[in-house]
């Protein structure tokens, strides 16, 4: 009998086995039983050289094996619902009672799924996202197991009107169908389908905007291993495409990504080990034994690296004051609106619900009054630009982005108002 699965502060728990969303990067190694995959078809159709792989990939560090039997490659030939359980039963029966992390089953039909979690899975990776099979929803609930939900279109299906709003209202359908069968949504992980209709400048697309995914509130899973974008990239065979695979890794994380689905985990794990130390530092712990020379939590969180922060918008803030360089801003006050953006990493606050790990909106309120209504300025560029320097002295902001508005300046002419914004960052201080 498998360890059940529970939602736990950030998280899930499967067992003892915690998954907490931010703390680090968690890797899901690969296991294909299948003739025709396209990376390693063949190698692995024998159920003791598969427990043998599943083994060493969870010995050098995999928290999860993902087992599948159907090739999902372009040109694949689809396989029936009892040959895919004819693979997948010897191994799965070799696999539970012998691994300490969760299997995966990859399947996008609702009865291997039920099999699977019957003989020891513990989850379901469905690359249908819960929309090819009505049915696969409900095993999931009923069963109470996390399911990762894929945006796919199908292979040759490369012409998109809209691609990111594609992704996202897919991936959206998915969450509602989980929600609609009675699946907790803490038990839905969503990924975008890199490699999956889509062309090697959409698959490039989707690395660059991951952080989008952040809108669905889901933990993010990215499967890029040895695909034929970096091929493209490279201009190198399925066997040499580790370098590719470990430049897309560690460039997901600083967006947010939280699982990797990967072939090659032993140099994958160090990948991510790096990458983590540097963008989810606050969790960071050096191992027993060596002294950590990455900066211990300052209180205020940056988890979500540089790439995508979280922001706190604050609109509207007015004053009455004398900038200007016409004479009758100097003789008469006038009204000054203030917008800005804070950009710094929330989780952690939100996680403990505790003000000190965020930005006090009075501190900040009471910082910009005191430039606004401080010494005379000819120029809103230097109001705005005052500001932010001083919000990103004061407070530990990734970015700030302040806007000054003078919506009444006497100006010859007919305007709705004047404004300046300026973008700032730590390395402009
Ligand atoms: N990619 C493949 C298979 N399953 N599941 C998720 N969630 N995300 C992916 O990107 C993904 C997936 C294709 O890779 P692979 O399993 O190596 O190949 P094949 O489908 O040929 O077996």
């Amino acid at each position: 009998m498998s360890a059940r699965w529970r939602v736990v502060p950030g998280g899930l728990a499967w067992g003892e086995r915690r998954f907490v969303w931010g703390e680090r990067t968690y890797v899901m190694g690969i296991l294909n039983v299948t003739p025709d995959s396209f990376s390693d078809g063949g190698l692995y159709l024998d159920p003791e050289r598969a427990l043998e792989h599943a083994l060493a990939m969870e010995e050098a560090g995999a928290d999860i094996i993902d087992v599948g039997a159907e090739s999902t490659r372009p040109g694949a030939v689809p396989v029936p619902a009892e040959e895919e359980v004819r693979r997948l039963l010897p191994v799965l029966r070799r696999l539970a009672p012998r691994l300490r992390v969760p299997i995966s089953v990859d399947t996008y039909k609702a009865e291997v799924a039920r099999v699977a979690l019957a003989e020891g899975a513990a989850m379901i990776n469905d690359v249908g996202g819960l929309q090819k099979d009505p049915a696969m929803a409900a095993v999931a609930a009923e069963a109470g197991v996390p399911v990762v939900v894929m945006h796919c279109r199908p292979h040759g299906h490369v012409h998109y009107d809209d691609f990111w709003g594609d992704v996202l209202g897919f991936l959206r359908r998915s969450l509602e169908l989980a929600e609609a069968a009675g699946l907790p949504p803490e038990y839905v992980i969503v990924d975008p389908g890199f490699g999956f209709g889509k062309t090697a400048e959409h698959n490039l697309d989707l690395l660059r905007g991951l952080h989008r995914l952040r809108v669905l509130g889901r933990p993010v899973l990215l499967g890029t291993s040895r695909k034929s974008t970096l091929g493209r990239v490279l201009n190198l065979p399925v066997s040499e495409r580790l370098e590719g695979t470990a430049a897309t890794v560690a460039l997901a994380i600083p967006h947010g990504v939280d699982i990797v689905r990967v072939h090659d985990v032993a140099p994958i794990v160090r990948v991510v080990r790096m990458a983590d130390a540097i963008v989810r530092h606050p969790h960071w712990e050096a191992p027993a034994g060596v002294p950590s020379r990455v900066p211990q939590p300052s209180g205020l969180g940056t988890a979500a690296g540089p790439a995508a922060p979280d922001t706190i918008q604050l609109r509207g803030l007015r004053f009455r004051a004398r900038h200007g360089v016409l004479p009758e801003e100097h003789r008469r006050e006038q009204v000054f609106v203030v917008d800005l953006d804070l950009g710094l990493s929330v989780r952690e606050a939100a996680r403990a619900d505790d003000l000190s790990l965020t930005v006090d909106y009075s501190e900040v309120f009471r910082r910009v009054e005191r430039i606004i209504t401080g010494p005379h300025r000819q120029l809103i560029e230097t109001l705005a630009d005052s500001v932010a320097r001083d919000l990103l002295a004061a407070f530990p902001l990734e970015f700030v982005r302040v806007r000054v508005a003078k919506p009444e300046a006497p100006l010859p002419g007919a305007f709705d108002q004047v404004a300046v914004e300026v973008w700032r960052s730590r390395g402009d201080l």
